[in-house]
């Protein structure tokens, strides 16, 4: 199977990209963490997304804050796909990373997902190695009816208290 690569630009990011691990280590897929910076570490940024084809990866998550470059700088430098997570910091509510993130320009493109969406970053990057991967896709069919089944649990829940 593919790795899925994790990039995050500071380690203070570090408690939305443990929603992306905790998920991917649940599904039982591979994959490695790196703290790499737009700013501060812009050659291994930028090394790490060259390389990262020939290096087994199969989707690559970028995850920074304010103004986030991070995933628009690893998508310059490599065809796999790229998923952005926007980190919300202390001044602009996630905003400045959200827009940083997901407004790039034709051409270069990154899927960007919810202002710290960890989880979700996962699940999508977990969908893309599903398209090859069967046992992987019957994962995520399960995951999905479970985490239904809890929301119709926590239904019954109610209408057993207020009715
Ligand atoms: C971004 O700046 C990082 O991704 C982080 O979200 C933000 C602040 O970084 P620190 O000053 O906490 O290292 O590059």
């Amino acid at each position: 199977m593919k790795k899925v690569g994790i990039i995050m630009g500071s380690d203070s990011d570090l408690p939305i990209i443990r929603k992306a691990t905790d998920m991917l280590t649940q599904l039982e897929i591979p994959f490695e963490v790196h703290i790499y910076s737009a700013h501060r570490t812009p050659d291994q940024a930028r090394d790490f997304a060259r390389n990262a084809r020939e290096n087994g990866f199969g989707v690559l998550i970028a995850a920074a804050g304010m103004a986030a470059h991070l995933a628009g700088a690893i998508a310059a430098n490599t065809t796999l796909p790229v998923i952005g997570i926007p980190c919300k910091s202390a001044a602009l509510d996630g905003m400045d990373a959200l827009l940083s993130t997901v407004m790039m320009p034709s051409g270069i493109p990154v899927a960007t997902v919810a202002i710290n969406g960890g989880a979700n970053a996962a699940l999508l990057a977990a969908q893309m190695i599903a398209i090859e991967d069967q046992g992987l896709a019957e994962k995520l069919n399960a995951k999905r009816a479970a985490d239904a089944q809890a929301v119709l649990n926590k239904d019954a829940a109610l209408q057993a208290e207020f009715h």
